[in-house]
């Protein structure tokens, strides 16, 4: 090992002289952080060409996603590498702080939520399973934007990530490819990020497209002296990878939108069929036994027509044939139910942009109601439902469920709701195409980098397996009586607050009690998460407390984070309403020493990190029905956080997993909600007669609290109790879950007194936690979707 510390020192010091010609000691802790990147990339640059080597020559799948979360990569890469101890040492032995290296590179933030996230986690996996596989997506010069909380509101800034990381992300300019659209050309220029598996020699591989005009300048308008006409030209080129749309859970139907799909799966497709050609045979009756693709969501399922029409005008293979190939080759995984997402497109848009593209849709829809019309002739209906082109829309999901081989839901609950409510008719006709395939989440990231202390209490019980087989999880419950291992548990979540609590005081200023119960709802800011019902109990709780009708309350920090797409009114409002309750709260003396509300900014991969294993309580209360799996409720589960949840997406599963008896499960179900509706759900009957309530809502517009005139209280409060926007009043039953959520909190609260007793429950989240690692997810879509084979270098 001697040889390898030394070796990395000697690389990083002449790293760090290569390209900012300093020594060790006048670099800053960021100069430093690349010095050691490179010299990492350097370790397994050979492991890389043997693993990319490998998979060309194996049946091997393509993961198209247009969001990648990847978060950072040194310490992860480290982790993985097997590396992590000696770095940090060897750095600590010349004078530096390893953990300030770390913190010098920012997040890869090219996702906006959980979509992304899983894509990131599911390249974690494929490469610590061997698995040949590669991540394709848009190299975005924007990702998310950075969060500030200014006043209470959220205030949007752009991050651009690229100009800090440059390590991980390496251009291959020899490999460009060319897209086209009627009014301009674009060169897609691919960029490679190594995907470290654990403890493998396997390298896999994402790669990112950037967008590039054809020539630097249009040299003519600028012989033109049209110097401006040219710049502007070159620049809508480069718009195509300018941005990540921030949006969560909904479609955005724009123009650029359109560019961007197109261009990267278009790109992506001529890759791998270049591939397919150099090392394949480029016989395409072995296209799909060599190549699957899943198309993670919607927003790439242009690569249908893409690849047909790269098939029959540049290949000359028959529609039939094509479409086979498209059948055998891809298939889809729908990540919500939500109507606001269902991705349609404007016909117009294709037809103006790639009409041949275009062109391919309608014959396919043409031949699609042919078959439609033989099997439901008298079922107008059913019919009208089931198109690909509907008024002048082109429904994205169809295409994909018409194409696909497979069609999967991301929780059990969820693709149940696929295949017996949403898509129905569907399911009917092609019952083998849908399948389950439950998220998951890598051990790596969200326990191995982000909680050492744990790690290394679970090591001590049980050994390192479970970080590749979580199932040995299961092992940990033979301590689950053992009071040493309780206490050390409970010392180890406390060092974990401790941690956090010193990130909240550097983040927000606010100074909170670190033996407080940490209760934490962190996620993307949406109505259907329901953000206000948490709010709305706090708001109660801290009148009670005033008014002294609670003697005993177990001290309680409730923690928020999220970031609001940036046109969602009411979101924001969620978020300055939240900010407003912490100002008030916070400030009373009467009660900030039993609870405090903590909104930490800019939620991200890095801050999640912190987050997950400091939480006692892990917060899970969507509207039935509404959340389709959920990921974070699985990173805190397996650092050890109760659940306090609806009985919704993987929620369902985590209580099957870890036992009723050991979360705190409350609210409306999926089908007492769907006889709500139908019987016709008041939210002012619950308003008016549900103890506490009136009260919290009325603080709202009462002048208790104050939005700064931005109309977003009142707009909230109008949304839940007379509707707004042609929707139903609060469409997502808050008002009817809050009794039993006040209910179950108070009962929570009593409960963390006996430390002990916790400290089993939430032991047994950890034992129980091993199904939702995303290998096991991985392993499940590789058998039974993409029938990949492990490979090893
Ligand atoms: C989401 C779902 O909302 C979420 O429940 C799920 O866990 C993830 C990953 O499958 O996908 N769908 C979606 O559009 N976004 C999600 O996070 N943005």
């Amino acid at each position: 090992m001697q040889d390898v510390r030394d070796k990395i020192i000697s690389e990083t010091l002449k790293n760090i002289k290569i390209d900012f010609t300093k020594r060790l000691h006048d670099a800053n802790t960021f100069e430093i952080y690349q010095g050691i990147s490179k010299t990492l990339l350097g370790y397994f640059a050979e492991n890389w060409t043997k693993s990319n080597e490998l998979y060309r020559k194996n049946r091997r799948v393509y993961y198209f996603s247009a969001e990648f979360l990847m978060g950072r990569s040194l310490g992860n890469s480290l982790v993985n590498l097997g590396l992590q101890e000696d770095v940090e040492g060897l750095l600590k032995d010349i004078g530096i702080n390893y953990n300030e290296v770390e913190e010098a590179e920012a997040d890869g933030g090219l996702g906006n939520g959980g979509l992304g996230r899983l894509a990131s986690c599911f390249l974690d996996s494929m490469a610590t399973l061997n698995l040949p596989g590669q991540g394709y997506g848009i190299r975005y010069k924007n990702g998310i934007f950075k969060q500030e909380i200014e006043n209470g509101f959220q205030k949007e800034y752009p991050v651009n990530w690229i100009k800090y990381k440059i390590a991980w992300s390496i251009p291959k300019f020899s490999e460009e490819v060319i897209v086209e659209f009627t009014d301009m050309e674009v060169r897609a220029i691919p960029y490679d990020t190594p995907i470290i598996g654990y403890k493998t020699d396997n390298i896999n591989t994402l790669r990112l497209w950037e967008a590039h005009p054809l020539e630097d300048l249009n040299i003519e308008a600028f012989n033109d002296q049209k110097y401006d006409e040219a710049v502007k030209c070159r620049n809508r080129v480069k718009d195509i990878s300018r941005i990540l749309y921030p949006n969560d859970s909904t479609s955005e139907g724009k123009k650029l939108r359109l560019r961007q799909q197109y261009f990267f799966v278009s790109a992506s497709l001529q890759d791998i069929i270049r591939n397919f050609k150099k090392y394949n045979g480029g016989d395409f009756n072995n296209f799909s036994k060599y190549i699957a693709i899943q198309l993670n969501d919607t927003h790439p399922v242009v690569a249908i027509p893409e690849l047909m029409r790269l098939l029959m005008d540049m290949e000359k293979l028959s529609w039939e044939e094509s479409f086979k190939i498209c059948n055998e080759v891809f298939s889809y995984t729908n990540h919500t139910i939500l109507a606001e997402a269902s991705e349609k497109w404007w016909v117009d848009f294709y037809k103006e942009l790639i009409p041949r593209v275009y062109e391919i849709i309608v014959e396919m829809d043409k031949k699609w109601r042919g078959k439609l019309l033989e099997l439901f002739p008298n079922d107008e209906g059913r019919r009208k439902d089931m198109v690909l082109i509907k008024d002048n829309m082109i429904q994205m999901a169809h295409m994909a469920i018409y194409t696909c081989h497979t069609v999967n839901g991301v929780a059990k609950l969820h693709s149940e709701l696929l295949k017996y409510r949403e898509l129905k008719n569907w399911a009917e006709i092609y019952p083998e195409k849908f399948q389950n395939k439950t998220n998951g989440i890598t051990p790596r990231r969200w326990v191995a980098v982000s909680n050492k202390p744990l790690t290394k209490l679970i090591n001590r019980l049980i050994g390192k397996k479970w970080i590749i087989h979580s199932e040995e999880l299961k092992r940990l419950e033979e301590y689950g009586e053992h009071i040493d291992v309780l206490r050390r548990f409970l010392e180890i979540k406390n060092e974990k607050k401790k941690e956090l609590g010193d990130f909240i005081r550097k983040t927000t200023g606010i100074e909170v009690n670190t033996d407080s119960i940490f209760d934490v709802q962190v996620k993307r800011i949406h109505e259907y998460k329901r953000q206000t019902l948490n709010i709305l109990y706090i708001l109660d709780l801290y009148f009670r407390l005033k008014e002294g009708k609670i003697r005993e309350y177990y001290p309680t920090t409730f923690i928020f984070a999220g970031k609001a797409a940036p046109g969602y009114f009411r979101a924001k409002g969620i978020i300055k309403l939240i900010n407003e309750v912490a100002r008030i709260v916070n400030n009373d003396k009467d009660v900030n020493d039993k609870i405090k509300v903590v909104f930490i900014p800019d939620f991200k991969v890095s801050s999640g990190e912190k987050i997950y294993p400091a939480a006692d309580v892990s917060v899970q209360i969507s509207t039935a029905g509404k959340e389709a799996s959920g990921t974070g409720n699985m990173k805190f589960m397996m650092n050890g956080a109760i659940t306090l949840g609806t009985f919704d997406g993987a929620n369902v599963e985590i209580v099957e997993e870890a036992g009723r008896e050991n979360e705190y499960i409350f609210g409306l179900t999926v089908e007492e909600i769907t006889t709500l509706e139908k019987e016709g759900y008041n939210p002012k009957e619950y308003y008016e007669n549900v103890e506490g309530l009136k009260r919290a809502m009325d603080a709202l517009v009462d002048g208790t609290l104050n939005d700064e005139n931005s109309g977003m209280f009142k707009e909230l409060y109008t949304s839940i109790l007379e509707g707004a926007d042609w929707h139903k009043p609060d469409q997502y039953f808050v008002l009817g879950d809050f009794q039993e959520f006040r209910t179950i909190r108070d009962k929570l609260n009593n409960d963390y007194r006996d430390k002990i007793e916790w400290a089993k429950k939430a032991w047994l989240n950890i034992c129980n936690s091993g199904k939702f690692s995303s290998d096991r997810t991985i392993h499940d879509y590789a058998k039974e979707i993409w029938k990949i084979e492990p490979k090893r270098v």
